[in-house]
């Protein structure tokens, strides 16, 4: 009774436009009514965006799983080169990825690049990686390394996060993704991630990447072991770092996946619960300005459902998924642009295909097939004088089981 006695007070912040609070949040997922939160939410969402609903042409490249740090809700990593499934694309297979596309006409407009902490890769073989992407299609963004990644560069490489982040921006980076974060409070921290970057450092990375003037999306890993105190906190801090810099995009609620990793124990989260917490991030994050429903981690029905829930984007066509699909992600590893205008139009939303940095490329009448948008994209060969640093290990692509520490923490 009191949950639904609050959600009047709360409707008149969101309505006023007064910051909800942690109380606030947290009142939110006791409310027993998902429809009255998703449709506060809703509200919000229709205020920014109308029936917009937007995504984009990607390609995802994870050049390595190699990974020194041992996230226990990961799936995708392998501690060493040389473990069974373990794998680092030479650069020349990396390349390749987009070389395909490009002379299968498809016109992506983006490059989504996540990888391990891999301790023996030298840093020029980061700026090669993009800089030969870039001279294959000059024109794609290069949305590319999570803050962790960064800032295992800063320290291995010993230079500042800035320089860092300098540095890769003159090879061709563009954006960061916003992975990584998972959930910002030390208790979890401690028991799912406690040997990579902190919160703190995180943000650092962000508000870094900020003021050097490049955008940024971030994310929050739920349904382990948070709290929902928790989880609002961790959108608070966000929400705060976004006051100071304005540089972030997107936020994106990843559902945690439990197949093949050390927390495989646990259920994951149910479809209310991906829509609450989809709902209740728009209500929170009143100051960024999207909010995506990744459709290859909540599958593609609860996404598209999600698009009435606060959610206004639904990604990319995305191709060559490995971190949720080794999770156990049950969704197809690639969308047609036509499928995802169809799931939009379904839905009651109005398709818009953007670039990632949300400039609109086309929408309306243009939209209804995979033809008319289709656009001309240069091609050129990368201009390299060696090959990539050749590792040595082993492609595979057969998913072997992951290291696991043992299972017994969670709470
Ligand atoms: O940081 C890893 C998550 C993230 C699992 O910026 C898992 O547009 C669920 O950065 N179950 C990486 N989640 C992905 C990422 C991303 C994804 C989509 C869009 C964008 C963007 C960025 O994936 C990791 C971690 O939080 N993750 N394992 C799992 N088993």
């Amino acid at each position: 009774m009191t949950a639904r006695l609050n959600l009047a007070a709360i409707r008149d912040k969101v309505r006023s436009g007064e910051p909800l609070s942690l109380e606030d949040g947290v009142t939110l997922y006791q409310h027993p009514n998902l429809l009255e939160v998703g449709a506060l939410a809703n509200e919000v969402r229709e205020r920014l965006h109308g029936d917009r609903t937007f995504f984009n042409r990607n390609l995802h490249i994870n050049a390595t799983n190699v990974c020194e740090a041992s996230c226990r809700f990961c799936s995708f990593a392998r501690l060493a080169p040389g473990d069974p499934g373990a794998y680092t694309m030479s650069l020349d297979e990396a390349w390749g990825k987009l070389r395909a596309r490009v002379d299968a006409g498809d016109p992506i407009t983006e490059i989504h690049i996540v990888n391990g902490l891999h301790p023996g890769l030298p840093f020029d073989y980061y700026t090669d990686l993009l800089q030969g992407l870039k001279r294959i299609q000059p024109t794609i963004h290069l949305k590319a390394f999570t803050a962790v990644e960064i800032f295992y560069f800063a320290r291995k490489f010993e230079m500042s996060i800035d320089t860092v982040l300098q540095k890769l921006g003159a090879a061709g980076l563009d954006s960061l993704p916003g992975g990584g974060a998972e959930i910002f409070a030390p208790r979890v921290r401690k028991k799912i991630c406690d040997d990579k970057c902190t919160a703190d450092e995180w943000l650092d990375v962000h508000r870094v990447a900020h003021r050097i003037g490049l955008r940024t999306n971030c994310t929050m890993l739920y349904g382990h072991i948070e709290s929902a105190e928790e989880r609002i906190d961790h959108m608070l801090r966000l929400r705060a770092l976004q006051d100071e810099t304005g540089g972030f995009q997107t936020f994106i609620p990843l559902a945690f996946h439990p197949d093949g990793n050390a927390l495989m124990k646990l259920p994951g989260p149910t479809g209310v619960e991906d829509l609450r917490t989809y709902a209740i991030a728009r209500l929170l994050l009143h100051n960024i300005p999207h909010i995506k429903a990744y459709w290859i981690m909540l599958g593609v029905k609860t996404a598209q459902t999600a698009l009435w829930f606060g959610a206004d984007d639904l990604d990319g066509t995305v191709q060559e998924e490995k971190i949720y699909h080794m999770a156990g992600a049950e969704t197809p590893q690639a969308m047609r642009p036509a499928e995802i205008v169809r799931i939009i139009v379904n839905a009651g939303r109005a398709p818009v295909e953007r670039d990632t940095l949300y400039n609109v490329l086309s929408e309306g009448a243009a939209l209804t097939s995979d033809k008319p948008f289709r656009r001309k994209v240069r091609r050129a060969e990368p201009q390299v004088a060696s090959a990539p640093a050749a590792t040595g290990e082993p492609e595979q692509s057969s998913v072997s089981p992951t290291r696991h520490r043992s299972l017994e923490i969670v709470s």
